[in-house]
This record gives structure tokens, sequence and C-alpha cells, in this order.
């Protein structure tokens, strides 16, 4: 059985579950989107508008920035507006339940992080899906191009939309499917399908056999580094691992004191220096230290603000090579924060990060305030960056690992239909 009849399956069931603890609904419209949907829907609209007038601004930048080459003019227009922020049997019996109970509420729990954070992005989706299908009567020609403009406004990058009107069109002549809800089902089958990819699921980082892990994060400023860090050096510590973080973004005090404020909170160790020392020889003693106190795990946090490209690459390649030099195979993992708000402009953050460094994985932020979770897709689809972390809120909860099946289900919800 593939995602979509999974979900479809799933969405059965929780509606009648739904149906049972409720008063009786009406059956639904085909048009529209189902019950919970709709509710979001409007009860967001004016955050659409705004939305929509962000959208408006970015993809023209996309557009001038997708035509040439990412140059450090370029990069220096990415950079984002810094934020300040910022009885033994009976026991064991006893633990093994707890255990399965823990895992069964850490899964509702999960679950609802997704629904919740996905929320924003359901709604547009949905909202957008529905007002194409309003005036659909047949799948003609001005029906394709509706339904890319669509795709491309919902974020899911215009490679995804292209290819998903070009295989309907292979179904509407084979199949000859013409009701709406083929055609809704068949998008949304599509999209989900987009994740059910074998080489999925390695959301987890890379660990070292032998000796302390090193993890390096990267990305423009403001884009959640170093509440990243913050909250994965918590996941780690309560896993029973030894962390330390680095403040290797000297740039600026504010950056080292919110990285010891997380270390505080979380109870683990970091290495610091003053504000304007050489962020290399902050991770050299780090690593050094990492290797002779035994630690598990680095976190290495840098900075986002550098004046350019050229320098970025130098800063980043000074720092690899110490931490490699220390710790042969480390960095096990480079990790791009990227700034989910940004919508398309996402896109092009991260191909000009994979220009000046080996990005092992993509840690996706702020989800929770932005219609514009399609954009995972388009980065799936376009770049083959695997996402390993999506950021759901602001609380240390609230960073979850990326699970391609929640993430489709938390976007797609009720958009599938009977
Ligand atoms: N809602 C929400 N806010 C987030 C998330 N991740 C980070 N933030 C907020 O984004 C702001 C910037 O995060 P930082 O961690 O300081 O970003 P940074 O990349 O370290 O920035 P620089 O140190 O300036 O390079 C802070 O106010 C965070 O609380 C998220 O997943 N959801
Ligand atoms: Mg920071």
């Amino acid at each position: 059985m593939g995602l979509f009849d999974i979900f479809k399956k799933k969405n059965k069931e929780n509606s009648e579950l739904e149906k049972e603890n409720n008063e009786p609904q009406n059956d639904e419209d085909i048009e529209q989107p189902t019950n919970a949907e709709t509710e979001n829907i409007n009860n967001s609209k004016d955050e659409h508008d705004s939305n929509e007038n962000i959208e408006a601004g970015s993809n023209e930048n996309t557009t001038e920035s997708s035509e040439n080459d990412v140059s450090d003019d370029d990069f220096d227009k990415m950079e984002l507006e810094n934020n300040n922020n910022h009885d033994d049997e009976d026991e064991s019996i006893s633990s093994k339940n707890s255990e399965l109970d823990n895992d069964k509420s850490n899964d509702i729990d999960k679950e609802k992080k997704y629904e919740h954070g996905l929320s924003k992005s359901r709604s547009l989706i949905g909202q957008k899906l529905n007002s194409l299908f309003a005036n659909f009567r047949s799948v003609d020609d001005e029906f394709f191009e509706d339904l890319e403009d669509t795709l491309i406004e919902s974020d899911v990058g215009v490679k995804t939309a292209t290819e998903i009107s070009d295989q309907l069109k292979e179904e509407v002549k084979l199949n000859n499917i013409k009701k709406t809800a083929e055609v809704q089902n068949f998008i949304v089958e599509k999209l989900i399908d987009m994740y059910d990819a074998p080489d999925d699921g390695k959301s987890e980082l890379n660990i070292n056999p032998d000796g302390p892990t090193v993890i390096l994060f990267i990305g423009v400023n403001g884009a959640g580094k170093t509440t990243t860090i913050g909250k994965l050096a918590n996941k780690y510590r309560e896993d029973g691992k030894k962390v330390l973080v680095a403040a290797a973004d000297t740039f600026r005090a504010g950056a080292i004191e919110q990285l010891d404020e997380w270390a505080k909170r979380d109870h683990v160790d970091i290495v610091k220096k003053d504000e304007g020392s050489d962020p290399a020889s902050v991770v050299y003693d780090a690593v050094q230290r990492a290797k002779k106190e035994n630690y598990d795990i680095l976190f290495v946090d840098t900075a986002g603000r550098l004046q350019n490209k050229v320098n970025l690459m130098n800063e980043l390649e000074k720092m690899n090579k110490i931490i490699t030099r220390e710790i042969p195979g480390a960095p096990q993992e480079v990790l791009l924060v990227i700034d989910a708000t940004i919508g398309q402009n996402a896109l092009v953050q991260a191909k000009m990060f994979k220009d000046v460094a080996n990005i092992s994985g993509l840690v996706l932020t702020k989800l929770d305030g932005t219609a514009r979770g399609g954009i995972i897709i388009a980065i799936k689809n376009e770049l083959g960056i695997p996402v390993k972390y999506v950021g759901l809120g602001e609380s240390v909860n609230d960073l979850q690992d990326f699970d391609p099946k929640e993430f489709v289900y938390g976007l797609f919800k009720g958009l599938i239909k009977e």
C-alpha cells in the first residue's frame, strides 16, 4: 500500500472517529476542503492575505536570482535582518510498558506537532487547490496552466509543478479521468509520492563510533542556527550523551551570550572566547576538549554574518581543516540551517551554500510561522539534499526529526477526497 492509500485510510478512520464524537456533520462537498481545513482556511484568511504579499515580494527576487549565478552581492542581499532574540520482573515489565506508553505518546506528540506546525501551509495549499477547483469544468490546456500556477504559488517549485502537470496529462489520456475528486487526488498523490522514495528516512545524524561526533552548523544570520543547537543539545543530553557546544560565531558578543544561555539552560558545557576572536581557534579548543574529556558530541555554531562568499568559504575551510586534522572523518555533518519563511529564496540560499561547503543535510526552521512549507518539496525535488530536522515552533521540544510521512500527512491531510 502506498503512502497515499495509507493516508486515505487514516483520513477515513479519523473522520469516522470525529463523527462518533461530534454532532453529525454535513456531507462533504467535493469542491470544499474537509471540516477542520475549512475552519483553518477561514480563520487564517487575513494571514494568507499578508503571506501572499510576502510571496509576491520574494517571488520577484527568486526570478531575478535564479537567472544568474549567486554572486557576493546576492549573498549580501540574502542576509536577513539580524535577530537579537534571540520488583525485579514486575519492575522490568512495568518499565517496558511505560517505555511502550512513552513511544506511543511520543508518536502522538510528534503527529500533533507536525499537524500544528504545518497548519498554515496546509491551509494555503488547501485554499489554492480550492480556488483552482472552484472554476473547474474540464481538464483542458487552461486547467493545466492554472494547475502549474497554483502549485508554484504553493512553493513546491517549478520543476515539481511541471512534472505533476505533465504526469496528469498522461493520466488523463490513459485513464480518461475527469471528475474533480479524481483529479485532485491524483495531484495530491503525486506530491505525496515524491516523498515515498526508498532513500528517504535518513534523518538521523551520522555518528562517529570512535570518538566525538562533530556537527557544524552554517547558514545566514537569523536562520535559527543557535536556537537549533540549543534544542539539539538538550535532546542529546536527555538521551544520555555528553554534549559540548562551541561558540565559533565570534562576530558579535550577543551571539556568544545567546549560546551560553542555551548551554546553561540545557546543562551542557560550552567553549567560548571573546568577541572578535578567531573562530578557528575556538573550534581548535573545542575539538581538543571534546577529545580529552570524552565528549560524545560537539555542536559548532558559526557566524551567519560574513561580508562575502569568499570570506565565508575561507572561514569554513579553516574550521573544517582543524576538525578533520584533529578527528579524522569529522565533521560528521555540516548542517545548513534555513528559515522556511523566505519561501523560494530558500532554494537560492541552499544553492549558494552548496557552492562553499559540503552540506550533508538541512534544518528547515520556523515552519510554524509560515504558509510556505511546500518549499520542502522543492528542496527535495530540485536539490536532493536531505532535510534532517524541522523547526515547528520556538520551544525546546519543537525541533523534530524530519519525518517525511508526518510531513506530507501534515501538509495534505484533509485534501484527500473519498
Ligand atoms: N517560530 C519559530 N522561531 C524560530 C524557530 N527557530 C528559530 N526561531 C527564532 O528565530 C530567531 C533567530 O534564531 P537564531 O538561532 O538566533 O538564528 P541564528 O542563525 O543563530 O542567527 P545569527 O546568530 O544572527 O547568525 C530567534 O528568535 C529564534 O527564537 C522555529 O522553528 N520556529
Ligand atoms: Mg546565532
